[in-house]
């Protein structure tokens, strides 16, 4: 079955009190998303070894050697995440996501801070992450292009950020750090990063 783009699980106007408007998502879900997954479809199609893989299956299977079946499969399956880690009610931190926030990594602004930091420094387009690591422990990184914490082994995914220009530019212009900050601040979906700590 070829993959397919999700339905967002919220109207494309609704984040735009949030600082993401309609016409990002128009364009961010609509056609880059969508771009990725018909090329991963066109891949697909064309080689047998990919057929009747799952989706995670492909990233890790081409993460070491990369090239385009590798950033396209895994563009998909770092935006299925994306759009669930962004909320029209978003900004708040649940409970037992902050306890363990301020366990693992300090302090809520600590974390904050690292997670900014992280979406800054990726030089170019790539992600920032808030992940659960294979010791136990909440970790922020960083991965360049369509690379995850998946590909790296580096852990769950709790909170994924797009720092692609094409995720901010026509809500922060070239301004990333604000971009960043509003994710965290406003737009951050902390139900679901909490929801994915519980399931782990
Ligand atoms: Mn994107």
């Amino acid at each position: 079955m070829a993959f397919e783009l999700p339905t967002l699980p919220y109207a494309k106007s609704a984040l735009g009190a949030k600082g993401m408007c309609e016409e990002t998502l128009d364009l961010h879900h609509g056609k880059h998303h969508q771009a990725y997954v018909t090329a991963l479809n066109g891949f697909v199609d064309k080689d047998p070894a990919l057929q009747g893989k799952s989706l995670e299956d492909i990233v890790k299977a081409t993460a070491s050697a990369g090239g385009p079946v590798f950033n396209n499969a895994g563009q998909h399956w770092n935006h299925i995440l994306f759009w669930q880690c962004l909320s029209p009610t978003g900004g708040k931190i649940p409970g037992a996501l902050e306890k363990k926030i301020t366990e693992d990594l300090g302090s809520v602004a600590a974390f904050k801070d690292a997670f900014k930091a992280a979406g800054i420094s990726q030089f170019g387009s790539g992600w920032a992450w808030l992940v659960l690591a294979p010791d136990g422990k909440l970790k922020v990184t960083k991965t360049p292009n369509g690379s995850n914490p998946l590909a790296t082994g580096e852990g769950k995914v709790l909170l994924a950020v797009d720092v692609w220009e094409h995720a901010y530019y026509l809500d922060f212009k070239n301004v990333r750090p604000n971009y960043l900050q509003n994710f965290l601040d406003v737009l951050a979906n902390y139900e679901f990063a909490e929801a994915q700590l519980k399931a782990a």
